[in-house]
């Protein structure tokens, strides 16, 4: 195969080929490689078919109906990210001050999949839509389709990069602002970084591609929030300065979290410098009549647009939209339709018919939306495994207020723990635990504290006064005590000490700036240590990577020395390997593919390996695979 590429080779054929010729001509190469990278997606896809993919259930590969590809009209446009790369971020804000109709947000690409299918769609999937939203969607304010969850569970369930995604996706969608969301001095991660790790990281993701980000504190507490609003306005790119809602303003019971706290932050979130102030309602208990009264104030109290994000889990998302457009809320985050609802967004389509004919109308193509819709409504099908939602409106979350995004991992954390039949109990407990912490905010990392106490009071039988009267004998979760040692920073009124004093026994616990105690990251030398890891120099972004999660990250390097890269295989096979008789191609580059067929599966030997008979672009290959299933 090398000689035929040789021989065939345009410049070997007019007779221009020098003694270096085989040197500066490494596409001669493209096949070994393109049969590495065969044996490798063999070789992976043999292992899943023998013995499933890790965390779901085993079962026979479902036949799946043809996706039904989008087919949009292109709308021309100017685009807020035309507008933001010609004219910089104080041009988008005007922009959408300007602005009579409601702006949007599509969260389809981030929250919406974090929240209804644990994060697990891939890139592939994305990247099979990503230029139809971009030409047919192009007054969207922009796709939130980056940080979160979104950046570990890349990396730690579906091998992929989230870097890569963030590449990809930007190739498609030249016109639209990418949104991401970013938990201040937490990064994309779940624990205090030092600042200079915070400040390359906003750096390196605005380069890559990265237009708006929302900062936010899960404590909503300013000083963990200050350096990344100035690392982004450094960028040029748009900050969003974050309020987490939690209670109910208008419930006289509840006065911790009343209006004036929400306005006296709201002023404090733009004197930071912030475009824009975004209100994150992640549990879906802001209500209607409340949302009215929020943003009306609001309005009246910062000058800066209101973006608005919240989740339906209790089936009032477009009620809730409605109220916040008619007060005045500038830009509202919303998803696909077979993609909302639920512990997800409001669907976009629900509400621009709900908002239709009226002076706020947004501007949106349905038709446009529709074929989009369908994409994702084949597509979500695949994956099913995922899907441990609510199938209904559920209106406790009024009382446990768990983030849309902790619902189904708790669960699954329960479930592991033996306690799956005790859910409810669970969710009462998070109530309680809330409660005995001083009400505090919930979203990641904090929601993942309180879940991590409820789980611990449940599984071990224990009641708030247990814990009062016993608690010198127990050891409790880390995150708990690290919590309580000041590591996420300072709780909204202080911590309750009588329950600080139980959970650290004698460990100190500081009230100043975790960022303050963090050594800084000194990058020359992390690079030396991951080169040596890797055998490669690495880009930045991986030495990022490396820091934010070094045990998942060197994980997916050896699973892509193993595998090679495996985000280009279609997603039923990507979670289900192959049937016997089945034929599937993988485009591996432009005009390169890899046919594979699946001939046979032989029987385990006496070692228990079974062996797969495949064909792989007209040659017979075989792999060995030990049964483990
Ligand atoms: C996250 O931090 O991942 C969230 O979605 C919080 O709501
Ligand atoms: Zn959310």
């Amino acid at each position: 195969p090398f000689l035929r590429n040789v021989l065939n080779h345009q410049s070997f054929i007019s007779g221009n080929a020098k003694t270096t010729f085989i040197d500066s001509t490494p596409e001669l190469f493209n096949f070994p490689r393109l049969r590495d990278r065969g044996n490798k997606t063999m070789k992976y896809i043999a292992s899943i078919t023998v013995n499933g993919f890790p965390g779901i259930d085993q079962t026979p590969k479902p036949y799946y109906d043809a996706t039904r590809m989008p087919k949009v009209k292109k709308i021309e446009t100017l685009t807020t990210k035309n507008i933001l790369d010609n004219e910089g971020a104080d041009a988008v804000v005007d922009f959408v001050k300007s602005r009579k109709e409601v702006l949007l947000t599509d969260t389809t690409f981030r929250d919406a999949h974090q929240s209804l299918l644990a994060t697990r769609v891939r890139t592939q999937d994305m990247k099979q839509v990503a230029q139809a939203v971009d030409e047919g969607l192009p007054n969207l304010f922009s796709s939130e389709m980056w940080g979160g969850a979104t950046f570990d569970v890349a990396y730690r369930f579906l091998n992929e990069s989230p870097w890569y995604r963030l590449r990809e996706l930007r190739k498609l969608m030249p016109n639209t602002m990418f949104q991401m969301l970013f938990r201040g001095s937490n990064a994309v991660g779940y624990k205090n970084y030092p600042d200079n790790v915070i400040e390359e990281f906003i750096k390196v993701a605005a380069r890559e591609g990265m237009d708006v980000f929302r900062v936010f504190d899960s404590l909503n507490w300013l000083p963990q929030m200050e350096k990344s609003i100035q690392a982004v306005r450094d960028t040029g790119k748009i900050v969003e300065a974050t309020m987490c809602y939690t209670g109910d303003i208008l419930d006289n019971d509840r006065p911790k979290y009343d209006i004036k706290y929400y306005k006296d932050l709201a002023k404090e979130l733009q004197a930071t410098g912030a475009h824009i102030l975004a209100i994150k309602d992640m549990a879906g208990i802001l209500k209607p009549q409340a949302a009215y009264r929020l943003i009306s104030e609001l309005k009246d109290t910062i000058d800066i647009p209101l973006h608005l994000h919240t989740h339906d889990t209790a089936g009032n998302g477009v009620m809730i939209y409605s109220a916040a457009v008619a007060a005045g809320v500038d830009i509202i985050d919303v998803a696909t339709s077979s993609m909302s609802s639920g512990t997800s967004q409001p669907s976009m389509s629900s509400v621009y018919y709900a908002l239709k004919n009226g002076d706020r109308t947004p501007h949106l193509d349905n038709d446009n939306a529709i074929q989009i819709n369908h994409y994702w409504e084949d597509v979500r099908k695949f994956y099913a495994p995922f899907e441990k939602g609510l199938t209904s409106p559920q209106t406790e979350v009024y009382m446990h207020e768990m983030p849309g995004g902790q619902y189904t991992n708790l669960q699954a954390q329960a479930t592991a723990v033996g306690l799956g039949l005790r859910f409810d109990e669970v969710k009462n407990m998070y109530h309680t635990v809330n409660m005995m912490f001083g009400d505090i905010i919930k979203v990641t990392p904090s929601s993942k504290v309180v879940g991590d106490m409820a789980l611990f009071m449940v599984q071990n039988d224990l009641t708030e006064a247990d814990i009062y009267a016993k608690g010198e004998t127990l050891s409790f979760p880390e995150s708990v005590i690290s919590f309580f040692a000041g590591d996420l920073g300072q709780p909204v009124g202080g911590f309750p000490e009588k329950l600080q004093k139980i959970i650290l026994k004698d460990k100190p616990s500081f009230k100043d700036r975790p960022g303050l105690h963090a050594t800084p990251v000194v990058f020359e030398d992390v690079l030396a240590e991951l080169t040596e890891k890797l055998g490669y120099k690495p880009a930045q972004h991986e030495v990022l990577s490396y820091i934010l999660y070094p045990q998942v990250f060197l994980d997916y390097q050896k699973m892509q020395n193993e595998f090679g890269s495996v985000t280009l295989l279609d997603t039923p096979t990507f979670f289900n390997g192959m049937r016997v008789g089945e034929k599937i191609s993988v485009e591996i580059e432009k005009g390169k593919v890899l046919l594979i067929h699946l001939d046979s599966v032989s029987e385990p030997d006496n070692e228990g390996n079974r062996t797969l008979f495949f064909n792989l672009n007209g040659q017979r290959r075989e792999v060995l695979v030990k049964d483990t299933s």
